[in-house]
């Protein structure tokens, strides 16, 4: 099968909840050698974000948006293994909590954003979802972490992004945490507004983002 075809067939398989189909085709992905995170953001994402569409104009509902994910976990589960050995560095670069802020259950972004950061050499405690404010500090606080990046899948949850920043800022912790912000409705402007220290428009974007703000350190 062509590359072409089968990142097709991922998306195809996301937007259908098509577990076996997703499976076949990363199968096939890995046995042609294609860059995991490139199987990944250009085939199931692009199927996600399809989806995605189709609930938010009222063609598909919760079940089928279950079923795309389930298929993505799925298809994440084999490709997991291949995204860490392929790129693992083994210099230690900083400690990430990441998590998804409260009020939000999405999880597969922040999953992602955690394996890419790791195979590039960082220590990654992962907090979950649906994380008040003040967990996240507290975590931050206990595995001494250098950088808390924060998901977040829906423009209701974005302000939970900013009380984390503001609760560290009232813990006078501001200065010892740089705070990354990504997920779908998050943008520059709002990572500027709530005076975030970066902002990574996919999972790809954040281990420079991160490496450069180490640099700031
Ligand atoms: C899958 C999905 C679900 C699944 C989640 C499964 C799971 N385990 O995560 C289920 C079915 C459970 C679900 C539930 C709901 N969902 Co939903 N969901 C989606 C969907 C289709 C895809 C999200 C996804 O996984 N994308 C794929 C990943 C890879 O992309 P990503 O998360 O954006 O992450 C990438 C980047 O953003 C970036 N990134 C992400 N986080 C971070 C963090 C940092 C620091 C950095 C640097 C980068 C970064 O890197 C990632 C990889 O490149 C989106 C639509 C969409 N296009 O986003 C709707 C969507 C987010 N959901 C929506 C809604 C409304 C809901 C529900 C409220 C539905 C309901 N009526 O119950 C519930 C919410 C429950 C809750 N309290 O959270 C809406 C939100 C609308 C809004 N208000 O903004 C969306 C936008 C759909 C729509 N168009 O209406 N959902």
């Amino acid at each position: 099968m062509e590359k072409e075809q089968i990142l097709e067939n991922l998306v195809t398989s996301i937007v259908e909840g098509d577990e076996d189909m997703a499976l076949e085709n990363t199968r096939a992905a890995l046995e042609m050698q294609m860059d995991p995170l490139e199987t990944v953001e250009e085939g199931l994402s692009k199927g996600m974000d399809v989806i995605g569409e189709q609930f938010g104009s009222g063609d598909v509902f919760l079940p089928e948006l279950l079923m795309a994910a389930n298929a993505f976990k799925a298809a994440m589960e084999i490709l997991k293994p291949e995204l860490e050995a392929q790129n693992k560095q083994t210099i230690q670069r900083g400690t990430v909590i990441v998590g998804t802020v409260k009020g939000d259950v999405h999880n597969i972004g922040k999953d992602i954003v955690g394996t890419v950061l790791e195979t590039k050499g960082f220590d990654v405690v992962d907090i979950g979802v649906d994380n008040d404010a003040l967990v996240i500090i507290q975590e931050a606080e206990k595995s001494q972490a250098d950088i808390i990046a924060l998901s977040c899948l829906m423009t209701t949850t974005m302000p939970a992004q900013k009380e984390v920043i503001e609760t560290l800022e009232e813990m006078n912790l501001r200065d010892k945490y740089f705070v990354i912000v990504g997920g779908g409705p998050v943008t520059q402007e709002w990572a500027d507004e709530i005076n975030a220290d970066g902002y990574g428009k996919s999972a790809i974007h954040a281990p420079a983002l991160i490496k450069e703000l180490m640099g700031k350190k």
